[in-house]
């Protein structure tokens, strides 16, 4: 049986997936080291729609570690199955999460070989055809943040963008990361950018951010991206919002900076179950503007 509560490599969490009816298990892709990368799409294409995105960022395991969760919840306890298509993404970045496991518990990008560089990878999350290479967005491989060398360059991003596009009926998205306790909203993407939904974002970051208060204790912080968080360009919540998605969201995962990316394993369900809070005030709003 599949342990929650703790973190799984990428071939026990790839095992754990081809246990879930076929029809829910898709492949959208390959990845740059030609793994398969699986999607999981419940319900009837004609439901609105929330996409989710777990693992963008290798180093971010308790966003891995999330995705399985919340689609255990989905399938076997019909947690707000009823009326809703969920289209969950649960690792988009399989290269670097094994590495993060086997060589480098701290990387953070894919696993690009870069030519005439000794780095290698690109950040996903900076891949993203929104004011592509402009903020929080290094020109340099060995960077953190190195952007790619054009838009969708990446395998990864390119195949997500493609199944994506492809959803007639989305409505909300979500992508996990780690750390900060942060929930943000577009746009992040430049100072100068404002959504036409800034305000509905806004108080439903409020009510996400009050419901995981009431489970234990966490203030999680909100506001726009450029302003309350950083300025950073290419990231896929901006995308998804600029292709229309009125609602989309960044959620830094646990902690504030005790442990960071190394969040001890005892604080998992904790996090998972205040997140499913926060979530289902998202799917409220999905069920009422519908
Ligand atoms: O910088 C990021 O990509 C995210 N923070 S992290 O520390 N997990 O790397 C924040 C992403 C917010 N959204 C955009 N910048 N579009
Ligand atoms: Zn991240």
């Amino acid at each position: 049986l599949f342990d929650f509560g703790v973190y799984h490599t990428l071939k026990e969490i790839q095992d754990w997936l081809k246990t879930l009816p076929t029809q829910w298990l898709k492949t959208y892709g390959k990845s740059y080291e030609n793994r398969p990368l699986h999607v999981i799409d419940i319900g009837d294409k004609k439901d609105p729609t929330i996409v989710i995105e777990c693992g963008i960022h290798a180093r971010e395991w308790v966003s891995v570690a999330f995705c399985p969760f919340l689609i255990d919840q989905i399938s076997s306890k019909k947690w707000e199955k009823e009326g809703i298509r969920w289209v969950i993404f649960p690792m988009v970045n399989p290269d670097g999460y094994r590495f993060s496991w086997r060589f480098n518990r701290f990387w953070r990008k894919n696993r690009r070989i870069i030519r005439d560089s000794p780095c290698h990878g690109v950040d996903l999350n900076r891949n993203f055809d929104i004011e592509w290479g402009r903020y929080s967005t290094s020109e340099n491989p060995c960077g953190e943040t190195f952007g790619g060398s054009k838009p969708f360059s990446e395998p990864e991003s390119a195949a997500f963008r493609d199944y994506v596009q492809k959803i007639e009926t989305k409505i909300a998205f979500v992508s996990y990361h780690a750390y900060s306790e942060f929930i943000i909203y577009p746009y992040s993407a430049s100072i100068r950018a404002n959504s036409p939904f800034k305000d509905a974002l806004r108080s439903l970051a409020l009510r996400m951010s009050d419901a995981i208060y009431n489970e234990h204790g966490r203030q999680y912080s909100y506001g726009e991206g450029a302003v309350a968080f950083y300025a950073a360009s290419g990231g896929s919540d901006d995308w998804i919002h600029k292709q229309g998605v009125p609602i989309a969201y960044t959620i830094e995962l646990r902690d504030k900076g005790l442990n960071g990316f190394l969040l001890p394993e005892n604080e998992l369900i904790d996090t998972f179950s205040e997140n499913l809070k926060g979530l289902k005030e998202l799917v409220r709003d999905v069920r009422n503007i519908t």
